[in-house]
């Protein structure tokens, strides 16, 4: 397939730069100070695009430029950064890597949760500078008695809730609909859902849907034994109101993976010592990037022999309408 010109939009890892390399021609785009020179002169050419999490957004400007794309390959399953109704609506196909990454970040999501609660990077700091010799770490909250609600329950937020009962955590969650094959109370709201709980597990996509899901008044009625774990997208929480509701107890505490504006995380939330933060890396095992990149690949690779995408986006309508 050498001479399918195939664009990346900003870095990938190795497994991934090196599989297009080897495959297709590669296209980098330049920093932006190159991009515009360089979407005229190779725009029309290309005709596919991996793209990732942090990189610039593939929106409808973008598609304006590169008049002949096919094939918008996504690393990652959340694929807030591609506007993928408007590549639906130019017949462009958009692929993510879903599946690969399920069990890992419910394992993260897992390992947060204890984090938090348990408060393990405070008492990993306390050991280090020596407090330890001078007494026993505080005693810490606790995960026996409570209930957790997930806030979005997909694929790993139902990962989560499996590894939650193997906890012996009752779970409830919300989500756009009640879905009918799964054992778990259903809270039409949040407001509803962070009611009913004391744990709540965030594990939406990104995207307008669910912009600031938690706000407020989800963080009000989660109430001040009430912890919030974020693993899904940043902009599913209000950072603002979260800041607030910390420093004023209206909540316990919080784990976050994930934050509105990555890789900047408020500097309240840093400053907060029971807060546990973590920079985005609920699938950044090498085991499981390399099956994500891996994907990310097939995906270009499949559609480029004529086999189509293998894990198109619900935008995608594939297979195409006649
Ligand atoms: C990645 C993710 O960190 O898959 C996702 O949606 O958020 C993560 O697995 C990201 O997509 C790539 O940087």
């Amino acid at each position: 397939m050498k001479g399918v010109e195939v664009a990346t939009t900003g870095p990938m890892m190795r497994l991934v730069a090196e599989g297009l390399d080897r495959q297709f021609t590669l296209r980098p785009f330049p920093g932006p100070e190159g991009l515009d020179a360089f979407l005229a002169e190779a725009g029309p050419r290309i005709r596919g695009l991996a793209t990732s999490g942090g990189h610039r957004r593939v929106d409808a400007a973008l598609m304006d430029r590169l008049p002949n794309l096919e094939v918008i390959a996504n690393f990652g399953v959340g694929y807030d950064t591609v506007d993928a109704a408007e590549a639906g609506r130019r017949g462009i196909v958009v692929t993510n890597t879903p599946d690969v990454l399920t069990e890992e970040v419910a394992d993260l999501a897992l390992g947060l949760i204890l984090a938090t609660i348990r408060q393990l990077p405070q008492a990993d700091r306390y050991l280090r500078a020596g407090k330890w010799l001078g007494g026993p770490f505080p005693l810490t909250a606790t995960l026996r008695g409570r209930k957790a609600g997930i806030i979005g329950l997909g694929r790993i937020g139902k990962a989560i809730a499996r590894r939650l009962e193997a906890f012996g955590v009752p779970v409830a969650y919300t989500g756009r609909r009640r879905q009918p094959d799964v054992p778990y109370p259903y809270h039409a709201t949040p407001v509803e859902l962070a009611r009913a709980v004391d744990l709540l597990v965030a594990v939406a996509p990104g995207g307008a849907e669910t912009h600031h899901l938690v706000d407020a008044a989800v963080l009000a009625a989660l109430g001040p034994d009430g912890i919030l774990i974020n693993v899904g997208r940043g902009s599913v929480v209000d950072e603002g109101a979260l800041v607030e509701a910390l420093r004023a107890g209206t909540i316990l505490t919080a784990g976050l993976d994930v934050y509105e504006d990555e890789p900047r995380v408020p500097a309240a939330l840093v400053a907060m010592d029971h807060v546990v933060l973590l920079p985005h890396v609920g699938s950044a095992s090498v085991h499981t990037r390399d099956a994500m990149g891996q994907l990310a690949v097939d995906n270009l690779v499949s559609w480029f022999s004529g086999k189509g995408p293998l894990t198109p986006v619900a935008e995608t309508p594939w297979p195409r309408p006649a």
